[in-house]
C-alpha cells in the first residue's frame, strides 16, 4: 500500500524535475504528480503559455549541457528529490536511409539527454544520501527498450540505450540510497513523431495519464519497495515483451 502523508496527498513534500514537460506524457506527469501535492519543475524546449498548478516550467533543451545546468541548478537550489527523464524523439526508416542528422537528433536527445541529466542530478543526490535522505530516477524509455522492428533501428537503439543506462544507474544508485524505476510505455496518443492527438485511429492507444499513473505508483511505493520496471501496452497492441 502507498503511504499517504498527513495532508493525504500522496506526494506532499515531494520536490520533483521532469524533463519533456510541455506536452504528452510528460506534461500528464507533471500535471498528476502536482494535483497529487509535489512542487514540479518541468522542462522543456516550448513551454510558453503553459499554466499548471504545482509547475514551475523552465526552458530546457536536454541535448546542451548548459541549458541541463541551469535546469538542475533551480531544481537542485529548491531540494529536488526525484527525476524523471522523459524527453524523447523518434526518427523511423530503413537503417540505410538513416540520416546523421536523425542520429544525432535521436541519440543526443534520448541517449545524451538522460547522460547529462544525471550528470547534473545525481551529485546532489548522493548529498543527499549523506544527510539520510534517498532519492529516485524514474526513466520513461519504451516497450521497445529491449525488443526493435523493421524502420525502428534508431530509435530502439537508443531506447535500448536508455535501458542500459537505467540500469547501471540502478547499480551506482545502491550506494547512495537511488531507488531507479524504468517505464516502458506501449503506443500512446500524444503528439510523438508527428502525430496529432485525439484521431480516431489511435483511439485504442494509451493515454498520457495511463503512463502518469503508472509514474505515481512509483513514487508512492514505500519506501522498503524498488520498482524496477514498469511495462504497459494497450489492450489492442500485440502481446510483446
Ligand atoms: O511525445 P511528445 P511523448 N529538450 O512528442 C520534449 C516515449 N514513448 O509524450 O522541447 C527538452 O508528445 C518535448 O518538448 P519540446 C518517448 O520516446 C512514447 O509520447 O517543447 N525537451 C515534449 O515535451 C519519450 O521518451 C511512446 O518540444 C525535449 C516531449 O519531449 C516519452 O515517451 C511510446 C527535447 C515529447 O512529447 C515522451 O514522449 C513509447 C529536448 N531536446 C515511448 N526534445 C508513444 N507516444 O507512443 C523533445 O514506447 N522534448
Amino acid at each position: 500500500m502507498s503511504e499517504r502523508t498527513e495532508s493525504g496527498k500522496l506526494l506532499a513534500g515531494r520536490t520533483i524535475a521532469v524533463t519533456g514537460a510541455s506536452k504528452g506524457i510528460g506534461l500528464a506527469i507533471a500535471e498528476l504528480l502536482a494535483a497529487n501535492g509535489a512542487s514540479v519543475f518541468g522542462g522543456a524546449r516550448d513551454v510558453d503559455g503553459l499554466h499548471v498548478s504545482g509547475v514551475t516550467f523552465a526552458v530546457l533543451d536536454v541535448t546542451s549541457e548548459s541549458s541541463m545546468a541551469a535546469f538542475a541548478d533551480v531544481a537542485t537550489s529548491a531540494g529536488v528529490d526525484t527525476l524523471i527523464n522523459n524527453a524523447g524523439v523518434g526518427a523511423f526508416a530503413p537503417i540505410d536511409e538513416i540520416s546523421v542528422a536523425d542520429y544525432r537528433q535521436v541519440m543526443d536527445t534520448n541517449v545524451l539527454g538522460v547522460i547529462l541529466a544525471c550528470r547534473y542530478f545525481i551529485p546532489h543526490f548522493k548529498h543527499r544520501h549523506t544527510q539520510g535522505r534517498s532519492s529516485q530516477v524514474i526513466n520513461i524509455t519504451s516497450d521497445v527498450s529491449a525488443r526493435t522492428f523493421a524502420h525502428g533501428g534508431l530509435y530502439t537503439a537508443s531506447k535500448h540505450a536508455q535501458r542500459a543506462l537505467t540500469q547501471a544507474l540502478s547499480y551506482e544508485g545502491e550506494n547512495f540510497g537511488l531507488r531507479v524505476t524504468e517505464i516502458r510505455p506501449g503506443m500512446t496518443d500524444t503528439y510523438f513523431n508527428g502525430n496529432v492527438p485525439g484521431s480516431a485511429d489511435r483511439s485504442h492507444d494509451l493515454r498520457p495519464i495511463d503512463i502518469a499513473d503508472a509514474v505515481l505508483y512509483a513514487l508512492a511505493a514505500p519506501a522498503h519497495v524498488r520498482v524496477d520496471e514498469v511495462l504497459v501496452h494497450p489492450v489492442a497492441q500485440d502481446v510483446a515483451f
